[in-house]
């Protein structure tokens, strides 16, 4: 799944007045004399030769009366792990290559492809209802076709390769479209008079080797859409945590009890913002002397109540608040996360 136009589709969806328009976004053009470059465009722009990348002062000259907005990564990040979010309760493994693409192993959720196709299907149509935005996904029985596919009808494309269309789906692309092959290996390949992957595929694999090493070996395997290559699985979280360290060390009980409130409030908030649910609550203190403590405690039930969880929060802490010494620091942390769509354990 890749979106499509992601940055300027945000954009777009954020100020519909600009809706048909070509839309820009990147760096400041300045009249012209800008010197950044263009993070992306909409296919409006497209259409006047604009691509990401291009210096913006050429984008400027390629349409002055083009929309000209300035990157908000911070806006594009959160739409993204609500989409990957989306996206991730659809299969079984997952694999987030970018801010707006990623993998997903649908052999253990579909029976074939036709009903992998109806998941395909879903899954645009919870996008769109959900975030607004459409994407291009492909679909094929390994890594290297289904990214291949999922560039073949954007935007909004939908493209499923089975196992024995494979070789006909892929020969008559350039090779360049194979990663792997750049500017300088897709020239020598042109020059060896290859220039569509039906040609690389059926090209002497030991001339190729001897032009381009090992490398030759995996371009000739490419051309025929052998991939064995399994998903790289996301690091996830282990968990979340905040401390806070006092201006001055404290035996002030009101003081620490409203500051567990507020790193358990901000804790829960970062848990719950990236789709996860805990079952673990700990608490950690220091001492002036920088002895430290942690004390950790089960949440009976998932969805504890916010009232609940600083009940437990103040229990955990209780045993620290009578003693002589004063605290320095307190910390919470939240772990034993679960996927809030999947309810899947994770330690
Ligand atoms: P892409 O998926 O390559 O591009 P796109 O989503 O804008 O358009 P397409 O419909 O062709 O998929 O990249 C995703 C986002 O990454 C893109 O919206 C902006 C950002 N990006 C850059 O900031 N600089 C770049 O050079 C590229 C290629 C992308
Ligand atoms: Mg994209």
């Amino acid at each position: 799944m890749d979106l499509d136009a992601f940055y300027a589709a945000v954009e777009e969806r954020e100020h519909p007045e600009c809706k048909g328009k070509p839309v820009v976004v990147g760096a400041d053009p300045k009249g012209g004399k800008g010197r950044g470059v263009v993070s992306t465009c909409n296919y409006e722009a497209r259409q006047f030769g604009i691509r990401s990348g291009m210096p913006i002062s050429k984008a400027w000259r390629l349409n002055k009366n083009a929309v000209f907005l300035p990157v908000n990564l911070e806006l594009y990040e959160k739409v993204s792990s609500n989409i990957m979010r989306v996206l991730r309760s659809y299969g079984d493994k997952f694999e987030q290559v970018s801010i707006d693409e990623a993998f997903l192993d649908l052999s253990k959720t579909a029976r074939d492809f036709e009903e992998a196709r109806k998941l395909a299907e879903a899954i645009k149509a919870d996008i769109l209802e959900k975030e607004k935005l459409t994407c291009s996904i492909g679909m094929g029985p390994n890594k290297l076709v289904a990214k291949i596919a999922s560039d073949h009808q954007k935007p909004n494309g939908l493209t499923v390769v089975i196992e024995k269309d494979v070789e006909s789906f892929l020969a008559p692309l350039p090779v360049h479209k194979l990663q792997g092959i750049g500017v300088k290996t897709n020239a020598k390949l042109n020059e060896m008079g290859v220039r569509t992957m039906g040609e690389l595929a059926s090209y002497d694999v030991a001339r190729l080797r001897e032009e381009f090493g090992v490398s030759g070996i995996s371009f000739h395997q490419m051309a025929q859409g052998v991939d064995r290559s399994e998903l790289v699985e996301e690091r996830l979280p282990k968990s979340f945590s905040r401390e806070h360290t006092f201006e001055e060390d404290t035996s002030d009980k009101r003081l620490i009890l409203t500051k567990i409130d507020d790193l358990l409030e901000r804790v829960v908030r970062d848990c719950k913002e990236n789709g996860f649910n805990f079952k673990t609550l700990t608490l950690k203190i220091r001492y002036q002397d920088f002895e430290t403590h942690t004390r950790s405690r089960t949440i009976p039930r998932l969805a504890a109540m916010p009232d609940q969880l600083k009940q437990v929060a103040y229990e955990l802490a209780e045993p620290f608040l009578g003693s002589h010494k004063k605290i320095r620091l307190i910390g919470i942390r939240v772990s034993t996360l679960i996927v809030q769509d999947k309810q899947k354990t994770l330690i």
